[in-house]
């Protein structure tokens, strides 16, 4: 009996000996490490991202580089975006570079690094702007380029230009002119006000202007100066043109509002009469300069519209369901006189 038990315990070590040693062999066991790699294969599959689907299941993120604030004008439209963004869902990283277009290229980058879904950019000045789009599209973002247009040699680095026809608002605001001081004598002294140096709404503004009325030998162009678009460094060039050439400035033509309501205060602080002594075109059409051609002290405003939030919004949309947009997308625009001012000021929404 004492043996059969001696016989059953040497077994079963044995046994456990076995099972211990076969546990310990199948750490190396070359079919448990390939187990072992494919579990790790599938916990690495499961955390990749799937490839995205077009719309995907979440906001749109759309990564927007404001040039500045400095006009009525610009906040309307930054107010624009904002509103649109939130109206469509779109979730919006808003960047003010404050009229710096190294801070654009900043935020772009800082988009780009955050995978935005589709940037959107208000360009400060017309050049200088194809490397920075190339990063964008090698990181596979369409970019939109609003309001200000911009030189590039390579239109593909851009999906879609949303805004008005700047050019076509110089040649307005020259074609009124005309009409307006056709009785006039010679000669006809002017001055103008551009706006930032370098930016696409002084260059086209301008060029349409000067083209409109080349050729009329009546006019004279006394002086050009920037004043950035502000009602601040409008004033104060203007005053040096007063200082310069007093009464022989008999029309002035500002390339925005902002600017033409600084040179309104300089004209009066002068002792002349803005819009009877010195005619005023302006560009824009806010409230503040509707409530100036009411009064008659600007003569013609060339209408520009900031609200362009929601044609920026559609294309983001339309950019994400993969659709293809148009090139260009112009928004339409009127020019308002002093007869038609005091019907339209009530209307007014920037
Ligand atoms: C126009 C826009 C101009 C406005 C200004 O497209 O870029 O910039 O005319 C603004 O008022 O500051």
């Amino acid at each position: 009996m004492k043996r059969r038990l001696g016989w059953y315990i040497f077994g079963l070590a044995i046994v456990i000996l076995l099972t211990a040693s076969g546990c310990l062999a199948g750490d190396n066991n070359p079919s448990n490490e390939q187990a072992i790699e494919a579990e790790w294969q599938s916990q690495d599959n499961a955390e990749e991202p799937s490839a995205e689907v077009y719309p995907p299941a979440r906001p749109l993120v759309l990564g927007f580089s404001q040039l500045g604030s400095e006009s009525d004008w610009r906040e309307a439209n930054t107010t624009s975006i904002k509103e649109a963004a939130e109206e469509a869902g779109i979730e919006l990283l808003f960047e003010n570079a404050e009229q710096s277009q190294e801070k654009q290229f900043e935020a772009i980058r800082s988009f780009i690094e955050k995978r935005v879904d589709v940037i959107a950019v208000a360009p400060v000045v017309h050049s200088g702007w194809d490397e920075i789009l190339k990063e964008a599209k090698q990181a596979g973002i369409p970019v939109i380029i609003t309001d200000r247009s911009i030189d590039i040699d390579d239109p593909s680095l851009y999906v879609t230009h949303i805004g008005a026809d700047l050019y076509e608002e110089g040649v307005k605001a020259g074609k009124y002119l005309l009409d307006k001081m056709r009785d006039q004598q010679a000669p006809i002294g002017f001055v103008e006000l551009r706006g930032t140096e370098g930016s696409s709404p002084s260059i086209q503004r301008g060029k349409g202007f000067q083209n409109t009325i080349t050729g009329h030998d009546e006019y004279k162009l006394l002086d050009s100066e920037a004043a950035d678009f502000t009602m601040e460094k409008g004033k104060q060039v203007m005053k040096g043109f007063l200082q310069e050439h007093g009464s022989e400035i008999r029309v002035l033509f500002a390339h925005n509002d902002d600017m033409a309501l600084g040179a309104i205060e300089a004209i009066e602080e002068y002792g002349l009469r803005p819009g009877k002594d010195i005619v005023i075109i302006s560009v824009d059409g806010t409230r503040k300069a509707f409530e100036k051609l009411v009064l008659g002290q600007i003569n013609c405003v060339v209408e520009c519209n900031p609200l362009l939030g929601p044609n920026v919004m559609q294309a983001v949309q339309e950019l994400a369901a993969g659709r293809t947009l148009p090139k260009r997308i112009v928004s339409s625009e009127s020019v308002f006189t002093e007869q038609m001012a005091e019907k339209e000021v009530g209307n007014r929404k920037y």
